[in-house]
């Protein structure tokens, strides 16, 4: 099996070739799909995932994750607009918007959705965790101030981070999904 992971973001690509290592290859397609104005991940990704797989006339199957960090203090800001919220504000400004905050408790989602020609199916994982002053060198984006059990995100192996994630999470479910379901 050839998962074609379409997203422009390298560290989800590792992920995905760590977790299914020895079960699928995973190949990285860049298409600029349209991002709907949504405040549901699910929404983007559907049709993010509906709109690549029509577009690449292809009968291969494509996923698309689309992930947010959601900050209790905050309402779940940045939530959907992580992305936007990264590139402009930067992560260690938003971790001092959280640190002024008593209750520094936060939460990863992420919503994987498969599209072949039957249409698409869903996967969702979640992490809960506390948010932190930077730390670690590994990962990618909010993983620095994304602390679990002890150590960010970016303290972790990707292997480390797969078994916990959000994003392992969600590959679990599509992993099973997958097994009992290869169309
Ligand atoms: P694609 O949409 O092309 O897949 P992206 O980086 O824009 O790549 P998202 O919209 O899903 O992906 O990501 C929202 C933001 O959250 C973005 O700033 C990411 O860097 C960040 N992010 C996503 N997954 C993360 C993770 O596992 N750890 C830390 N930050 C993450
Ligand atoms: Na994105």
């Amino acid at each position: 099996m050839t998962i074609r992971f379409v997203t422009g973001n390298e560290g989800k690509v590792s992920e995905a070739r760590e977790y299914f290592e020895g079960i699928a290859s995973v190949e990285q397609v860049q298409y600029d799909y349209t991002e709907v104005q949504s405040d549901s991940l699910a929404d983007i990704a559907t049709h993010g995932a509906r709109e690549t797989f029509e577009a690449l006339e292809s009968d291969e199957p494509v996923i698309v994750d689309d992930t947010g960090l959601f900050v209790d203090a905050l309402g779940g800001f940045p939530g959907p607009y992580s992305a936007y919220v990264e590139d402009t504000v930067g992560v260690e400004r938003l971790w001092r918007l959280a640190s002024e905050e008593e209750n520094r408790r936060a939460r990863f989602r992420t919503v994987l959705v498969y599209a072949d020609a039957d249409g698409t199916e869903t996967f969702e994982g979640s992490v809960a965790g506390t948010l932190v002053a930077p730390r670690g060198e590994g990962g990618f984006g909010y993983d620095p101030i994304f602390e679990y059990n002890g150590a960010t995100l970016a303290e972790m192996s990707t292997e480390e981070k797969n078994a916990i994630s959000h994003r392992g999470r969600a590959f679990a479910a599509f992993a099973e999904w997958y097994a009992d379901n290869e169309r």
